[in-house]
């Protein structure tokens, strides 16, 4: 029987993978329903794709590069990247690609985690980690009469490389991080582009220098000077915190620089007032961009804030009964983000199912482990998102918990490594006060909450406290089964 399977073979997988070997345990499967590693930074290749945190800090502490072209690097380069530390680590032998998983279920009498993959393989493990990554789902909003559009439709995370928008008229729908990056190449190309806003987001620049090959010569000879550069983002992010996570006094001048920013980039007042946000600065993503200003107010762009009503089979008719006739509809909608329920059936101790468990909303032990389903680990899990720092340092230290688990297990020979329900949920009290107090829960609308306002996502504080609240793995949290005594 393998020691571990991962399911998915994103950044979180991929990573997962590295740490296991890194720490001696080569006999693992990585499960990948794609042909190609990547995770999101595959699925997502729109013209103007880039990542909007540093590259020194958008990627693997134990796997830096020194070849970032620029601050900011764009969707391809950071493929690259990622098939560059597959190599590295020697890790394509591991990966089964087109193994979609149907279903994951523990067996109680061997302590061994089964997946099921649609093409009917089943791949059998001591131990279990889910790293599929929670937007890895495109998701198409519910709009009346979006089967009646006749038209060419687009989404974001799925883009149509054969479509040429050159002399077209296209709509764009959506305003949030991935639409200020799309419009701008759309509008340098299109005849005509209407941009849907329902919610207008909160803007600052986003300066994206060159790294001068003399800058990627020193990363090169001197790592150390490199982890400097990565230790100064490091910080200037979480000093951002104080601003996007809490209501205080420097979440006022985060909007303060955002209307400075807005007022130097618009000149029309109406224009300015129609995107201005009436929500606090950090409750939805912030949007980094320097260029989506400039777009808008080019001749050929035209800022739509009336709802939509409904498509047709011409286009789009907004609520004030204009039709909006165009060749083509980018929806730039966001993710089927799995905030309640699990993106296939898991079924734990006893029968039960995950899906039914999270049905009013996710939740875990320090993100990574769910009472009743043992020797699982999630990466990316419930609880575990930022809101001003990168992702990757979230994963970082849910990847070394769950590898420290991991080799637990095998070395204990555990068949079950269970954390406690009571463990479980006064985390989860604890975590849901805090959460209360932060702007993601002050009032918005976002794919941080589900529909009732319960917040699955986001971890309430800064980079380094979670950093801390996953460095001890405190076995009087779990259930430590050897022989037949499981608890149920
Ligand atoms: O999706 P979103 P995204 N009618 O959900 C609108 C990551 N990311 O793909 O705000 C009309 O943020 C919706 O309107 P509203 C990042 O974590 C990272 O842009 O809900 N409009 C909103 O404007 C990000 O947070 C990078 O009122 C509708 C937009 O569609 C996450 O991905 C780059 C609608 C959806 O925005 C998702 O970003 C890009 C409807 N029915 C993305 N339904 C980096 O640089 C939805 N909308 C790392």
């Amino acid at each position: 029987m393998t020691a571990v399977l991962v399911v998915g073979a994103g950044f979180a997988g991929l990573g997962a993978a590295i740490r296991l070997r890194q720490a001696g345990i080569d006999d693992f499967v990585i499960l990948e329903r794609g042909t190609e590693v990547g995770g999101t930074w595959r699925d997502n290749t729109y013209p103007g794709a880039a990542c909007d945190i540093p590259s020194l800090l958008y990627s693997y502490s134990f796997a830096p590069l020194p070849e970032w072209s620029r601050a900011y690097s764009g969707s391809a380069e950071i493929l690259r990247y990622i098939n560059h530390i597959v190599d590295r680590f020697e890790l394509r032998p591991h990966i089964r690609f087109g193994a979609d998983v149907t279903g994951l279920a523990f067996d109680e009498d061997t302590g061994a985690w089964t997946a099921d993959t649609a093409d009917g393989r089943v791949f059998t493990a001591r131990t279990a980690i889910m790293a599929a990554g929670p937007l890895s789902n495109a998701s198409f909003p519910e709009l009346r009469g979006i089967d009646s559009y006749t038209g060419h439709k687009i989404h974001s995370a799925r883009w149509d490389h054969d479509y040429d928008p050159a002399g077209q008229r296209v709509a764009v729908i959506g305003t949030g991080a991935s639409a200020v990056q799309i419009i701008p190449e759309l509008v340098g190309k299109a005849s005509g582009v209407k941009v849907f806003q329902r919610t207008p987001g909160w803007v600052l620049p986003r300066l994206n220098h060159r790294h001068p090959a003399w800058l990627k010569a020193v990363f090169r000879r001197h790592p150390g000077v490199q982890d400097l550069a990565r230790q100064a983002w490091f910080w200037g992010h979480e000093a951002v915190a104080l601003g996007l996570v809490w209501d205080t006094v420097f979440t006022r001048g985060v909007e303060t620089a955002a209307r400075i920013n807005l007022r130097r980039q618009v000149r029309d007042p109406w224009l300015r007032r129609q995107l201005t946000p009436d929500y606090r600065a950090g409750c939805k993503r912030m949007l980094m961009t320097s260029d989506y200003y400039p777009a808008l107010q080019r001749e050929n762009c035209k800022l739509i804030t009336w709802p939509i009503a409904t498509l047709c089979p011409d286009g789009i008719r907004t609520a004030d009964g204009i039709e909006h006739h165009v060749d083509c509809i980018v929806f730039a909608t966001g993710f089927d983000v799995c905030k309640t329920g699990t993106p296939f059936p898991i079924t734990g101790l006893g029968g039960r199912k995950l899906h039914d468990e999270w049905s009013r909303g996710a939740r875990a032990y320090k993100s990574v482990s769910v009472s009743g389903y043992p020797n699982l680990f999630l990466i990316f899990g419930p609880n575990s998102g930022p809101g001003h720092n990168s992702a990757l340092l979230y994963m970082e230290s849910q990847i070394d918990y769950a590898v420290r688990a991991v080799r637990l297990i095998l070395d204990r020979d555990l068949r079950a490594f269970d954390v406690r329900q009571e463990s479980q949920d006064s985390f989860n009290r604890n975590l849901q006060k805090r959460l209360a107090r932060t702007t993601w829960n002050s009032g918005c609308r976002s794919w941080y909450l589900t529909e009732d306002g319960y917040n699955a996502t986001m971890f309430p504080g800064f980079a380094t406290q979670f950093a801390r609240q996953m460095a001890t793995l405190d076995l009087g949290d779990y259930h430590l089964d050897r022989r037949s005594t499981l608890a149920k």
